[in-house]
């Protein structure tokens, strides 16, 4: 996802849309991906197709330095850059076939936040906290570890120094089909979809590149 550059291309769904059901339905897999997900994708290309000095730069660059990128495109970049970006990331964090931390990460967690329950309910009080569209994130940050953030909209953290390792959805087209106005429900039923393997693999990328 980092290393691709314009024009971007929408990744397909690792699983099926209904893979998550009961959790999360079908129809919101299906909406989310190939309507929310996609427009993401092609309002970045149309940001940029007028801008070839910007055709190399890979997402990661272009997130990372907003500031110099012609005013005109900037808020285009970030919001739809970063959809792309968090869309994608989320989407590859869930599924069903890893459904639990392994001992180590476990105690990765543990460490962090004094269990992998307290994890959970700190990223879902977080998750709840945010006001209107936005993320709840677990983010590796240098010197800082672990932590769980939440941001507005599609903002991503400064990726110069902060790598996202799980992000949750908290838009209300990642659950309102199913849920209504329930965020609290929606975020106990995805964190039963969270592919614990690909988290993990998230975890030692960003722990490496520290
Ligand atoms: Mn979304």
């Amino acid at each position: 996802m980092l290393n691709k550059h314009y024009p971007f291309f929408a990744e397909s769904l690792p699983y099926s849309y209904s893979a998550l059901e009961p959790y999360i339905d079908e129809r919101t897999m299906y909406l989310h991906h190939d309507k929310h997900y996609q427009t993401y994708v092609d309002n970045l290309n149309k940001a940029l197709k007028d801008y070839p000095a910007y055709h190399s730069w890979d997402l990661k660059a272009l997130l990372s330095q907003l500031d110099s990128l012609p005013k005109e495109i900037r808020t285009q970049v970030r919001n739809n850059g970063g959809g792309v970006y968090n869309h994608e990331l989320y989407f590859d964090c869930m599924g069903r076939d890893h459904p639990n931390p392994s001992m180590e990460f476990t105690r990765i967690l543990s460490d962090a936040f004094g269990s992998l329950n307290g994890f959970l309910s700190k990223l879902k009080e977080t998750a709840l906290g945010r006001f209107g569209s936005g993320w709840g994130m677990l983010i590796f940050e240098i010197n800082l570890g672990l932590r769980i953030i939440s941001t507005p909209n599609q903002d991503v953290p400064d990726l110069t120094r902060c790598t996202p390792i799980l992000p949750v959805d908290v838009w209300e087209h990642a659950y309102y089909l199913k849920y209504q106005n329930l965020r609290a429900n929606y975020l106990d039923s995805w964190t039963k979809v969270i592919d614990w393997q690909i988290v993990e693999r998230n975890y030692s990328l960003a722990v490496n590149f520290d």
